[in-house]
């Protein structure tokens, strides 16, 4: 069993709730701050059709069984001890979360504001903001079933091994029968063996997520922030000119994007260029990322890979591009300086780059690359990352980093190289979306041939076309245990009263 996605360290579970910050672990979902343990998670995307029902067999059968932060923290203690002992067979650990878009809401609760603009919109409408393909405001690469904005819920079910999450998926949908309807249903899970915690491209994932006070102990360089950037109810939570229900307390919203990855056509695309801006191919690829695939950090480690850096969570995300102002360590433009430019903008972290900070909870979906797929360099069958982010501010947090840093080619526009022109950091490689050159969506990014110590050679990376496409996405409100025992189940609540 893996906590794929959360390097936390993890404070004692009834400390968490006692402390300063008082979280109320047993109120907010599990898959929201730590992450639920996941080797398989299947997606349930529903629509609810007939809302008596659904309320009623939500508040009674599936409110009670949802999976807690306080079952997960405790969780990761147990297999903290197991792991001790030298037990490696899998321990079974079911999860259950749920969430609903702006639409589940409106039925649940007619007329309710969460005070957010991005979830009252819908992920569908967003899409073009983002830089996906869009024609006539559809998203012209999602599958339909996101494409139709008919979405109400999601369930995220995850556990050891795909048979246990589809008896629970089987068992869940049972209990609601012809209340809903599925939309749409895949599972996602970790990579086998060796490929355990990397991502399609084959980079370990799941390095560095903010640190949440009066629940995390920072490891090195983890960033402490507080709880309200990612749960409702507590400090940092960002301000709404609209009042908020007070119900929206313990509750999180959660991006969902079903991201494509194109991997044999990204791995011929290394290999050329390395070809012919003669470096070596591992390397260009460490500078995309900004990590080397085993996760150890450029700005730690330029020229080479080091495979007890990448592993060891007291130094893999001990650095802060501090030492780095000529991008010859790490390129402005790599994707963990794009996503996390920590002392890039101006060394404001508390104010111009925590705000912005994320936690991220996805796992990858589809195969490993086949022998035919290498030997054509052509995506076959479909793989990718489900990726997931929980936040309280989908505008600023999820929005910010793909429009603001990942796709924006000006960022840090205001450094300049040796000679004093400026630099032209241009897109993220991995996920920057560059919707504005017409059909080609072609990018470039600066420097991808290595300066480190004092070299100045001037390089620039071009992008024909995106290794990364979007299939499709949903913006959920996560909402605490006893809103779904209560307000959004309560035949009629009034959502006027009692906002917070
Ligand atoms: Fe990224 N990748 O394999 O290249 N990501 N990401 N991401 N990402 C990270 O630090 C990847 C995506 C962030 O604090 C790592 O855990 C891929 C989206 C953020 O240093 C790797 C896809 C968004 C971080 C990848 C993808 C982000 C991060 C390093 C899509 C938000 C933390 C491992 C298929 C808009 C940065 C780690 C930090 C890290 C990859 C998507 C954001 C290897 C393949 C859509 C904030």
């Amino acid at each position: 069993m893996t906590h794929a996605m959360t390097p936390h360290q993890l404070l004692d579970c009834s400390i968490a709730s006692s402390g300063a910050s008082g979280l109320e672990l047993d109120e907010i979902q599990g898959d929201v701050l730590i992450g639920m343990q996941k080797n398989v998670e299947r997606f349930i995307f529903f629509r609810i059709e007939d809302v008596a029902t659904f309320k009623t067999r939500l508040r009674s059968h599936l409110a009670p069984q949802m999976t807690t932060t306080r079952t997960v923290c405790s969780r990761e203690f147990q297999l903290f001890e197991y792991k001790n002992q030298g037990k490696t067979d899998l321990l079974p650990m079911i999860g259950v979360n749920m969430g609903f878009t702006n639409r589940g809401i409106e039925k649940l609760v007619p007329g309710a504001r969460l005070g957010d603009a991005s979830f009252d919109a819908g992920a569908v409408a967003r899409a073009a903001s983002l830089g996906d393909p869009v024609e006539r405001s559809k998203p012209t690469t999602w599958l339909k079933p996101f494409s139709g904005s008919s979405i109400d819920g999601v369930f995220l079910i995850t556990g050891e091994l795909q048979s246990a999450v589809d008896d629970e998926a089987d068992r869940l949908t049972r209990i609601l029968n012809s209340a809903i309807r599925v939309i749409y249903n895949e599972s996602g899970a970790v990579r086998p063996e060796l490929n355990r915690g990397h991502e399609h491209f084959g980079w370990r994932d799941g390095i560095s997520q903010p640190g949440i006070a009066g629940l995390t102990q920072p490891y090195p360089g983890q960033r402490l922030l507080d709880p309200g950037r990612f749960v409702f109810g507590y400090p940092g939570e960002p301000p709404s000119s609209d009042p908020r229900p007070a119900w929206i307390r313990n509750g999180s919203f959660m991006v969902f994007r079903r991201l494509k990855q194109l991997v044999p056509e990204f791995e011929q695309y290394l290999l050329t260029q390395a070809h012919s801006l003669g470096v070596d191919p591992v390397l260009l690829g460490a500078r995309l990322v900004g990590r080397w695939k085993t996760g150890a950090p450029l700005d730690l480690t330029p020229t080479q890979d080091d495979v007890t850096v990448g592993a060891d969570p007291q130094r893999n995300n001990h650095f802060d591009f501090s030492d780095d102002l000529a991008q010859r360590r790490c390129p402005f433009g790599a994707h963990v300086r794009k996503t996390n430019p920590r002392e890039d903008l101006s060394g404001r972290q508390d104010t111009l780059v925590d705000p912005h900070r994320i936690i991220r909870a996805g796992i990858p979906f589809g195969g490993d690359v086949t022998q035919p797929e290498r030997a054509l360099h052509s995506t076959q069958q479909e793989r990718g990352l489900m990726f997931v982010c929980y936040q309280t501010s989908i505008a600023n947090q999820f929005e910010f980093v793909q429009t603001q840093w990942a796709n924006n080619p000006a960022f840090l526009s205001d450094r300049r190289h040796a000679d004093g022109s400026a630099v032209q950091v241009g897109f993220d490689p991995i996920i920057g979306q560059n919707a504005d050159s017409g059909q080609t969506r072609a990018r470039t990014m600066d420097e991808p041939l290595p300066n480190y110590p004092h070299g100045n050679v001037r390089s620039s990376l071009h992008q024909p076309n995106d290794f990364v496409v979007p299939t499709g996405g949903a913006y959920f409100f996560m909402p605490s245990i006893s809103a779904m025992k209560k307000e959004l189940t309560t035949a009629d609540f009034d959502p006027s009263a009692a906002t917070s």
